[in-house]
């Protein structure tokens, strides 16, 4: 099947372009448009697709990490974003047309409230700066300065009620926008569910921004999900709706490769990936691999979600 060789979890990937290999080019093609070019280049479009606007009044977190933070560069020009294509730098090269306004997040299923959420709205609420480390299941990792809104503090405005034990989170569907999505490379839509009580944690963030300003495209705009203890793909993008519902989702790649994606895909350094190991990663930007920590570092706060559960059996 042609998703085994093209996957975005092939570890292999990003060792075949190292990352400064392609940035370099990247900049190389910059800069010889700026000088070369420089009368004939519509350079205004491209810094302004370069350059979102600002999210005013943020502040900061408690549960932001120290460790360094990934170039703006490495966080905006090197994706998983499959609606743009499988490739990493598809997500900055194909999605310059894409139109994050206006847009509304429909709220239903278990709950006494339903309604939308409208993205000016949650522009609305106290956005937060939160520094978090980004572990994806193929291996690699980035420090990422989101700015977002915790997503708990949203959800309880839909009032779930008792019957809602998870939430299902879907992304947008539109071809026009979304040039991938012409091709059955994953099941459309991209969907991606938690546990009720993984939605209210305080560390899960529905992000509207990064360095703070408002989310490139490649990034999810206008709005997506964080939850830094999980593997990325957990973190869904330009969200369309969110769901209460009884039953545990079907996510997006629990139905493409069940044997390789669960449902929780908490990061763990003591569950391989049938292909390769995760037991280290590498940092965006680094040469050397580093150990991958339990909850990607976040077991002091999440651990105890799963104190019931065999964490080498619920991958
Ligand atoms: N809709 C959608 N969401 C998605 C993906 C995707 O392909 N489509 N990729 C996931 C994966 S595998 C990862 S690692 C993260 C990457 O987020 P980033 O590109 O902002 O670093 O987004 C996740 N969210
Ligand atoms: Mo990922």
């Amino acid at each position: 099947m042609l998703i085994k060789n093209t996957i975005a979890s092939d570890p292999k990937s990003f060792e075949i372009t190292p990352k400064s290999v392609y940035l370099d080019r990247r900049r190389f093609l910059q800069m010889s448009v700026g000088v070369a070019g420089a009368a004939l280049m519509p350079w205004s479009m491209r810094a302004q697709a370069a350059m979102p606007n600002k999210i005013d009044g943020i502040i900061k977190s408690p549960f932001s990490t120290d460790e360094p933070i990934n170039k703006y560069d490495e966080v905006t020009g090197y994706n998983n974003f499959y609606e743009f294509g499988t490739g990493k730098t598809d997500p900055i090269d194909n999605s310059a047309e894409f139109k994050a306004r206006p847009w509304a997040i429909q709220v239903d299923g278990l709950c006494d409230k339903p309604g939308t959420l409208d993205i000016e709205e949650l522009m609305k609420f106290q956005q937060e700066e939160r520094i978090y480390r980004m572990r994806c299941v193929e291996a690699w990792s980035m420090v990422i300065p989101w700015v977002g809104v915790e997503l708990g503090s949203i959800l309880k405005k839909f009032e779930p009620n008792s019957k809602a034990k998870y939430v299902e989170f879907t992304t947008l569907v539109d071809e026009k926008q979304f040039p991938a999505q012409k091709y059955p490379i994953i099941p459309w839509p991209y969907i991606e569910g938690l546990r009720l009580d993984e939605a209210m944690h305080p560390l899960t963030l529905l992000a509207t921004g990064i360095f703070g300003e408002e989310l490139p495209t490649q990034n999810g705009a206008p709005v997506r999900l964080v939850v830094p203890w999980k593997y990325g793909f957990k973190s869904i993008k330009s969200i369309v709706r969110i769901r209460f519902v009884e039953e545990q989702p079907t996510s997006t790649w629990m139905k493409q490769a069940p044997n390789e994606y669960g449902f929780y895909a908490n990061v763990n350094p003591q569950v391989d990936h049938p292909r390769w190991t995760q037991s280290k990663e590498r940092r965006i930007g680094e040469f050397f691999r580093q150990p991958t920590a339990m909850f990607n570092g976040y077991g002091e706060e999440v651990a105890s979600l799963y104190k019931d559960m065999d964490l080498r059996k619920s991958f």
